[in-house]
């Protein structure tokens, strides 16, 4: 029988960050600015005043402390509030496939292997940057990989259910190895005019092979001993946009067509979805949360972690047992726990298990437990 392990993860970090001082000094100066421009209607009640922001809030509220971006200039602009791309031309490599391949290459590097042994290459993020052709094609070819590649979208747990499609892959024998990458342009799609949620999330893209080893084989990585996967139905988190607003004659620009959430609401639903949902897979691997290393969470709010370590530890989780890394990245939706995984998993020792779980839109969680081994 093949077992399918992890054998190397790769990080692209973009060059630009924001700090919250920053985000919210332009935050602050859009509202006033919204403010001197109605008004008229401010004063006649039929447009209510924007509510300035403030960085205690946020880091207290998120755990947040900076983002990494792609484009500073034009979202810290007052008058702008989202990221000035150039338009790309069809054949030179769209800005979603670039920042891919970067993180793929890190990943074969680290794993000195050849493009030529990847059999396939899954781009499973929050958004694609066009409906077709698939990311992953554009992506298969700049990196020069073999096979095929597809795209998957599952929102925040996009990575951890493309693990799941890339182990089964690997141990049904239709790849050797596949590459899961996850390019998350958050900043193109995150509404930084709205208060509650314009602190949230952060650019960067994360990939993750995924290669077949057989039983009798030593290796040096991480066996994937189980996955498993829940989603159910939830209008909390959503984003409208998409090809049908042509047809509807609906606004390009209104409030639906960005990603918006009740957070509060999010927060009471997912976090015992998810303590619940990790506990019930480890105990059908003959695991308890007490027997685990460590746990790289979904990176989306550092109380939520914190909530979720505490019901699956029974007391306040050190950095050491559930590593974070919102406060420099923010929220990179399905990137997060890869990139927690990505940092924080270099001094655990043959034998050790942790688990890598993803939560979010959807809803969806996602988990991924695994065993560390070294030749
Ligand atoms: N500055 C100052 N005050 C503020 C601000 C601000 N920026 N924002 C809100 N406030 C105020 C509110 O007005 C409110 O005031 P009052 O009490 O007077 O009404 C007060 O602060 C409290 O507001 P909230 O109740 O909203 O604050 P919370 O403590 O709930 O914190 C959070 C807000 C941080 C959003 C929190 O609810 C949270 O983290 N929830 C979970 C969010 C989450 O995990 N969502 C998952 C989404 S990610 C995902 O699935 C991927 C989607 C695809 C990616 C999209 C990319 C763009």
């Amino acid at each position: 029988m093949a077992r399918a392990i992890i054998r190397a993860t790769g990080l692209y970090t973009p060059p630009e960050i924001i700090t919250n001082a920053e985000l919210v000094v332009a935050f602050n100066a859009y509202a006033e600015r919204i403010n001197r421009e109605r008004a008229a209607e401010i004063e006649a009640g039929t447009f209510t005043a924007l509510t300035p922001s403030s960085e205690e809030f946020i880091e207290k509220a998120s755990g947040i402390k900076q983002r990494f971006v792609l484009e500073k200039s034009g979202v810290l602009d007052p008058n702008r509030m989202y990221p000035r791309f150039k338009e790309r031309a069809d054949d030179e490599l769209s800005i979603e496939a670039e920042i891919a391949v970067l993180a793929g290459r890190d990943a074969l590097a680290r794993a000195d292997r050849d493009p030529k042994d990847v059999d396939g290459v899954i781009c499973s993020s929050a958004n694609m940057q066009r409906p077709y052709p698939a990311m992953a094609i554009e992506i298969q070819q700049a990196l020069g990989t073999s096979g095929w590649g597809y795209d998957m979208n599952v929102a925040c747990s996009s990575a951890t259910f493309a693990i799941e499609a890339a182990a089964n892959a690997v141990k049904s024998g239709s790849a050797r190895s596949v590459l899961v990458i996850s390019p998350e342009i958050t900043s193109a799609h995150l509404e930084w005019r709205d208060r509650d949620c314009h602190f949230i999330f952060g650019d960067v893209a994360t990939a993750v092979l995924v290669e077949r080893v057989e039983d009798d084989e030593a290796f040096d990585g991480w066996e994937i001993l189980g996955t498993r996967l829940i989603t159910q139905f939830s209008n909390a988190i959503r984003n409208n946009f998409g090809f049908i607003n042509r047809s509807e004659d609906s606004d390009p620009n209104a409030r639906d067509k960005t990603f918006r959430q009740e957070g509060r609401k999010v927060f009471k639903e997912v976090c015992p979805m998810a303590a619940e949902h990790i506990e019930g897979h480890l105990k059908d691997l003959g695991f308890t949360p007490a027997t685990v290393r460590r746990f790289w969470l979904h990176q989306a709010n550092l109380n939520m972690n914190l909530l979720i370590a505490r019901k699956l530890l029974g007391h306040d989780p050190s950095a050491d047992e559930a590593p974070v890394i919102l406060d420099q990245y923010a929220n990179t939706a399905s990137a997060g726990s890869i990139i927690a995984f990505h940092q924080h998993q270099a001094d655990l020792k043959a034998g050790e298990v942790g688990v890598i779980c993803s939560f979010g839109a959807g809803y969806s969680i996602g988990s991924v437990v695994v065993r560390r081994h070294a030749v």
